[in-house]
């Protein structure tokens, strides 16, 4: 990351425009239709960031008195990262179908046959929505898929493939400042929002997660009803045993971008496995776990629901859910240690 930058040297920085048409003309056949893509999500991105920034002021916290396809309260930003992100990539016409936590339904953009784009994006709009009201960073998640082949008029069941399968993910942190981090493969870049020019530019070129973390998130609330495993790795974590590196910190914000994000930067784990009140787990594999393990194996971490490999898993369905592990590589092995009795 470069620091200590003056405000008068901002024309340093690569914008994400840039960064974009570069990587693309280094791709020999490329079309620049991913690009088009990635262009359309950081522009959605822009306009969610308007609407939070103002959010307070013009009274559009707060919740819509529906209740999702999760079963979950729906915020009014909610509603409105949704409506602004479909809006926006159906103006770019690069993306023929979209999955998006806040619609039960896959919302097909392809009028007919071939028009429209060739890629599916499944995404939730605005991550951790509950934490809004109290000024608490939330965030956008997104997993990028080809249509694959045979598929004129995408339906729900294009979007179903393995999260390996993904030709690009990101997320966008709204915080104490505005972050895209993306990856398509070829390692993964964040970009800080400079809003007095209104563009992404880069501030954390290749991005690699340490291999080893100091620091832990789960809701810890839900301790009784964790599996024995969890429960002594949890144990062993707050040892105290200096000689071991232990104990270590707990740091959970109940935002998963925004504990994501510092475990990438920091070192770290988050995990939420299955609880009573959500025996798969919390969070959604199409477009919450997959996105962030694509982005966090790119960075040299490791992401597994307790046993098998995120990015490996097949998914049934658009909002299936799945328990989570990621974060630095040597911690999450450290978890399945646990979990398969290894150790306690
Ligand atoms: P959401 O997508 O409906 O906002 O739910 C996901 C959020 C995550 O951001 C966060 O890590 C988790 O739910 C918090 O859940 P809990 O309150 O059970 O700890
Ligand atoms: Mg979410």
């Amino acid at each position: 990351m470069q620091t200590g930058t003056r405000v008068e040297e901002i024309g340093a920085f690569k914008t994400l425009e840039q960064f974009i048409i570069e990587r693309q003309e280094q791709q020999e056949h490329s079309t620049g239709a991913f690009s088009r893509l990635i262009r359309d999500l950081s522009v959605a991105a822009k306009i969610v960031n308007w609407h939070m920034r103002r959010g307070g002021i013009l009274d559009i916290f707060g919740d819509t008195g529906e209740i999702n396809v999760q079963g979950e309260v729906q915020q009014v930003m909610d509603a409105l990262a949704h409506k602004e992100f479909v809006r926006t990539l159906k103006r770019g016409g690069e993306c023929c179908l979209i999955g998006s936590e806040e619609h039960a339904e896959a919302i097909p953009l392809r009028a007919n046959g071939n028009d429209g784009g060739d890629y599916i994006v499944l995404l939730d709009p605005l991550d951790g929505s509950s934490n809004i009201e109290v000024n608490v960073s939330v965030g956008t998640i997104f997993s990028i898929y080809r249509l694959p082949e045979g598929f004129g008029t995408p339906t729900v069941e294009a979007a179903l493939q393995k999260g390996a399968e993904q030709v690009g993910a990101g997320y966008v942190v709204y915080g104490s400042s505005t972050i895209l981090v993306y990856t398509t493969g070829n390692g993964v870049n964040g970009f800080t929002l400079d809003p007095s020019i209104g563009e992404f530019l880069l501030s954390h070129p290749d991005i690699r997660i340490p291999d080893d973390g100091t620091m832990y998130s789960i809701n810890e609330g839900n301790y009784n009803s964790f599996e024995r495993g969890l429960k002594q790795y949890i144990k062993w974590m707050q040892k105290e045993s200096p000689e071991e590196g232990l104990p270590l910190s707990t740091r959970y914000i109940g935002s998963f971008v925004a504990d994501f994000h510092r475990n990438l930067l920091k070192g770290g784990l988050y995990m939420y496995p299955s609880t009573t009140k959500n025996p798969s787990g919390k969070l959604r594999l199409m477009y919450e776990a997959n996105p962030m393990a694509f982005i966090v194996e790119q960075a040299g971490g490791a992401a597994s629901d307790g046993h098998t490999r995120i990015l490996d898993l097949e998914p049934e369905k658009l909002h299936q859910r799945t328990p989570l592990y990621i974060g630095s590589e040597r911690m999450v092995d450290t978890a399945k240690q646990f979990l398969r009795g290894e150790r306690d």
